[in-house]
């Protein structure tokens, strides 16, 4: 095994097994070792927390573990992101308000998503997570936002998604609607009226530009 498949082994483990003091070091390791903060994330992070929620739900893993996963994971994000987010940009691709929708506490992903569109030079304003469908108007509606991203990692919460698109409808807001998150899907997207779908935040990103840009 190399080095960097080594490192990636490592962080997945360390996720699963919640151990949130090597996951920082392991994180730390695999940057300046050259893996980049997405290989990192993506090939190292995800694949443990991922494993983490098949075990808790075939019965091997009860709810502790899996919030010792979350918080190994959200521990190695907080090193990861500084680096991901190093390349900034000026906000001139266009406004973006991002939140994980009412009713759901997952924010691993939206963070993951608000802070690839940072890098990649939108504006970005991350309304956390539980966000009530008023808040993501009021707050679309206050920047003039080119695009609202709502995510949604419960099959009881996606329906949130649907009320957005709505209620901005209504608002009679310009923004366009992208959705994600685990349960959603292009064919979900396009049910419910939504302009965009990603599957992960690299493709958010493409998605996002699209978007604003009216590029095909
Ligand atoms: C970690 C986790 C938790 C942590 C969350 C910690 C945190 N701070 O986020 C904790 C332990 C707290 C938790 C709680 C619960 N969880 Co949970 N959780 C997970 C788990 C294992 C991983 C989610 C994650 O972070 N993945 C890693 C990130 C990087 O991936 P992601 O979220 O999918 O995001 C990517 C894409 O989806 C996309 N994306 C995400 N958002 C958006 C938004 C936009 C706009 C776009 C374009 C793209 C996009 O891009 C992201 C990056 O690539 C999933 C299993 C899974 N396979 O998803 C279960 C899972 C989502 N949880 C589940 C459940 C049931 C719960 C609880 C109800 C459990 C309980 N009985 O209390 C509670 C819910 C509490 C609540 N009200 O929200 C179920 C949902 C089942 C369902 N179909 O509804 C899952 C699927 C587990 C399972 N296999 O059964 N959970």
């Amino acid at each position: 095994m190399t080095e960097a498949s080594e490192v990636l082994a490592a962080l997945s483990r360390a996720v699963l097994e919640g151990d949130d003091e090597s996951v920082v070091g392991l994180a730390r390791r695999a940057l300046d070792g050259g893996l980049t903060p997405l290989e990192t994330i993506e090939q190292g992070l995800v694949p443990g927390i991922r494993r983490a929620g098949e075990l808790w739900e075939e019965g091997e893993y009860f709810l502790p573990e899996l919030v010792s996963s979350a918080q190994a994971m959200k521990a190695a994000m907080e090193v990861v992101r500084p680096a991901l987010a190093r390349h900034g940009g000026g906000g001139e691709l266009g406004r973006v308000v991002i939140g994980t929708v009412h009713g759901d506490i997952h924010d691993i992903g939206k963070t993951l998503v608000g802070t690839l569109l940072a890098a990649n030079g939108f504006a970005v304003s991350d309304e956390g997570v539980d966000v009530p469908l008023e808040r993501f108007v009021d707050r679309a509606r206050e920047l003039d936002a080119d695009l609202v991203c709502a995510s949604a990692l419960l099959t009881t919460t996606m329906a949130e998604q649907r009320e957005l698109v709505g209620a901005l409808r209504r608002a009679g807001l310009r923004a366009r609607v992208m959705v994600g998150g685990a349960p959603a899907s292009r064919e979900w997207a396009r049910e419910i009226g939504a302009h965009g779908y990603a599957d992960n935040a690299v493709a958010a990103v493409a998605v996002a530009r699209r978007l604003v840009t009216g590029e095909a």
